[in-house]
Order: structure tokens, then sequence, then C-alpha cells
């Protein structure tokens, strides 16, 4: 069998939501992968480094980034959190991961942005690789943040990187807006995969989705990555029940960031 193109690929974020199933699902992308987040991933299996770390330590971030070709940069906390959380997590644990990742000679990143660094966008409006960020969140701000890092980075110091603008990845489609939004768990997978093993990657911006009828953006300009979603949320839409009349809709279902740009106004 061949040997894979990088020694060893850091995953940020490897306990949580989407970075526990690429643990899985990339197995074997790299000789090694290294697993790190701020929680205890648990004990190594073969081919695999553990590591506790909090990315708002430099000097942590400095000793996981050793020895590390490619990173997958999911660590963050989540859209529904106030800025004082989102600081920390977000902004400095991001800077600290591009500065060390530059230090240590990295090659290339995969960021995962999100659909709240454009969730101000309306729903009737395709998006592309070339739209601006229109934040939604503080959460969606420090997405934002991040890609204007891959920016920097990759036109100062030439380390390509990916922002993958990621819909909703969840099991399956609960909601009208997951109609266009929806990335399978397998579909996240392929599209890591893909930015991982493409032979040239520049600077991306990539939308995290899969393969939707009523999807809001338009994956064209990054064709030569080379991802195929697999899944669909068309095999949802019956299953999904759409308001009865128009006054059951609020006005930010609007918005490509639907209901969560409310926050943090609907909870003071
Ligand atoms: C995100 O960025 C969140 O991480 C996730 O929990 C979902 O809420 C998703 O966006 C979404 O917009 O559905």
């Amino acid at each position: 069998m061949a040997q894979p193109r990088w020694n060893r690929i850091l995953i940020t974020g490897a306990c949580g939501r989407l970075g526990s199933h690429l643990r899985t699902g990339l197995a074997g992308a790299a000789q090694v992968l290294r697993l790190t987040d701020i929680r205890d991933p648990g004990p190594a299996a073969p081919g695999e480094e553990v590591v506790v770390a909090d990315l708002s330590d430099l000097d942590a971030v400095h000793r996981l980034m050793e020895g590390v070709d490619l990173v997958l940069h999911f660590g963050a906390v989540m859209v529904r959190q106030p800025w004082d959380v989102v600081l920390p997590a977000n902004i400095i644990g991001s800077y600290n991961v591009f500065e060390a990742a530059r230090r240590a000679g990295v090659k290339r990143i995969v960021y995962a942005s999100s659909s709240h660094a454009i969730g101000m966008y309306r729903c009737d409006e395709v998006l592309d690789a070339d739209s601006p960020p229109r934040p939604d969140t503080p959460y969606g701000l420090s997405k934002a943040f991040g890609e204007s890092l891959a920016r920097m980075y990759f036109d100062k110091y030439g380390i390509e990187a990916a922002c993958l603008r990621i819909g909703s990845c969840f099991e399956k489609p609960t909601d009208e807006r997951m109609l266009a939004t929806w990335l399978s768990h397998a579909d996240l997978v392929r599209l890591c995969r893909a930015c991982i093993d493409a032979p040239v990657l520049g600077y991306a911006i990539v939308y995290g989705q899969s393969d939707n009828p009523r999807s809001f953006w338009d994956n064209g300009r990054v064709r030569f990555l080379g991802y195929h979603p697999q899944d669909s949320a068309a095999q949802f839409v019956d299953s999904i029940q759409a308001p009865a009349s128009d006054a059951e809709r609020h006005p930010a279902d609007a918005l490509q960031g639907g209901r969560f740009v409310l926050y943090p106004e609907d909870a003071a």
C-alpha cells in the first residue's frame, strides 16, 4: 500500500462533535494522527498520538506543533457563546495555532470556519469562494477572523489553507434551514480528505455542505479540490415540516444564519 504523503497530521478539537468523526474517518491519512483537545481524548490507538492542551496557551501549542506537517484546526467553542468565552478559545486559540504552525514549518492548515461567518447574507443570495464574510454573532466574527488569519499566513508565509465554511454538520437535517446547510458526517470526512490530498491547495474558501438542492452556496471555484459530496438533504424533505404560513416565519429565517443570528440579544 502507498505510504501517506503526510507524516504527521494534528487535529485540534479532536473530542468535539466534528473532531470525533475526523478521528475515525481520517485514520490512515498520515503516518501519525496527533489528536488534541482540552478534554482527554482517551487512549491512543495504533497510528495515533494524544495530547491534552489548551489552545489559548501558546507554549502548549508550540509543543503540540513539533513534527507536524498539516493541521486540521477544529478546536473552538460553539455558536451560542458570549464574547468573553469566544475570545480566548477561538480568537487567541486560532492565532496561537497559526503562529505555532508557522514556526514549526507546517505546510497546510484546514480551518473549520462556519456558515456563521456569512450568516447575515440573505437566503436568496448565492455565495461563492469570493463572497466576503458577513458574520452574525461573536462566534461568526471569530470564524471570519480565522479566515483572515489563514489568508495572512498564506500571503506572507505560503502556508496553504482551506477555510471550510461548514453548514450544519449533523446526522440528518432537522429543520427547513438545514435542507440548505446540511453536511453529513461522511461528507465532512470526504471534504477534509480532499483538502489533505489535493496536490496544490493555495488559499481556498470552501463551503462545507452535502449535495443539497436548496443550497445557498456554490463550490464551483474550488472544483480542483475534487470534493464530491455523496449525501443530500433531498431525501429528508418530506420528513421536515415547513411553517404552515408566513406568519409563523421569523424575519431571521430570511438570513443564512437563521435564528442563530438572534444571539446574544435573545439570550439577554
Ligand atoms: C455552527 O457553526 C455550529 O457549530 C453548529 O452547532 C450548528 O449550529 C451550525 O453552525 C448551524 O448553523 O446549523
